[in-house]
């Protein structure tokens, strides 16, 4: 019967480094997100399926919310985070232990009353005096904004079982819109230009991340082997320089631990080739950012 089964979309939003895209990957059980330390990480929207007996969830993920950056890359971002308010059925809005401000409050009074909002209280694995959860529970459920709130760690996998049965009891009824195999909207060309942007995250210094952005000019599969021809862009010859590293350095090892890791995601071979590119202020041009990728319409 059409009635016992139930699907929904769920976006996953909150301020920058929450903890959004581990959460996604923890609960899907494979990585479909890049996460990491430094701030502003995921730049689009896409969706993670989950589906189990009658229940599908469609979760979104989100770039985080960000102040303070003014560049048309982090006004895009923000719109983005902005637009995944509306037009879903529940918003999961994940904070980074007790960190919160006025302008959570703000953004939570613009989701539309009929959208279920659950408050999630990510990395309480970190959290140093656990005797200030409860009274935190209590002061934001004073909020009247939430359904539920719900503490939670993304990465040590505490309550996310809880979290998942949470979000099924208030999925809408109706029938599945993806296939049960299916886990993601992302193709395999886009994780590879990810996982790339991750592995030079890691190895950048604190801005540089900011200045980066990976197109994948080749990406053609045999039944041997996965060709991949990336270009990472910068805006600088200086940083160039930075992201080549001496000798060549820093690009061997991203490249390296970029095709290693695709090799396991891709389960194939792959022959990866990079190139670094500088083109001059892309992260502040809107024209040139739909280009880059960055386009809202899409
Ligand atoms: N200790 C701890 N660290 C966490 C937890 N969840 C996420 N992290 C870490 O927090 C950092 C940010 O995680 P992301 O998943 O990239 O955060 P995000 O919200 O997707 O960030 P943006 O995409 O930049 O908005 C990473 O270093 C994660 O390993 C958690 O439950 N506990
Ligand atoms: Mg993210």
């Amino acid at each position: 019967m059409v009635e016992q089964f139930r699907s929904g979309y769920v976006s996953i939003v909150g301020k920058t480094n929450a903890g959004k895209s581990t959460l996604l990957n923890s609960i899907l059980g494979q990585k479909i997100a890049i996460t990491s330390r430094k701030p502003q990480t995921t730049r689009h929207r896409f969706l993670g399926i989950k589906t189990e007996s009658e229940n599908q969830i469609i979760f979104v993920d989100t770039p985080g919310f960000h102040s303070g950056q003014k560049r048309a890359l982090n006004r895009y971002m923000n719109k983005v985070a902005a637009n995944a308010l509306r037009g879903v059925d529940i918003v999961l809005y994940l904070i980074d232990k007790l960190d919160w401000q006025e302008d959570d409050l703000q953004r939570l009074k613009s989701i539309p009353t009929e959208t279920c909002v659950i408050l999630v209280v990510n990395k309480i694995d970190k959290l140093k005096d656990k005797n200030s959860l409860l009274p935190f529970i209590e002061e934001r459920n004073k909020d009247g904004l939430f359904s539920s709130i719900i503490p939670i760690s993304a990465l040590k996998g505490m309550n996310l079982d809880e979290l998942v049965d949470l979000i099924c009891d208030k999925l809408p009824y109706g029938s599945h819109l993806y296939p049960e195999d299916q886990v993601t909207d992302i193709s395999e060309k886009f994780l590879a230009s990810e996982v790339i942007r991750e592995k030079c995250i890691n190895r950048l210094g604190d801005e540089l991340p900011y200045r980066v952005s990976v197109s994948i000019d080749r990406f053609s599969v045999s039944e041997k082997v996965i060709h991949i021809d990336s270009t990472i862009f910068v805006e600088k010859q200086s940083q160039k320089g930075m992201l080549i590293g001496k000798s060549g350095s820093k690009l061997k090892a991203i490249g390296t631990s970029s095709r290693k890791e695709l090799e396991d995601l891709l389960e194939s071979k792959v022959m990866l080739k990079t190139w670094v590119k500088v083109k001059s202020g892309w992260s502040d041009n809107e024209t040139l950012l739909p280009s880059m990728g960055y386009d809202l319409d899409k």
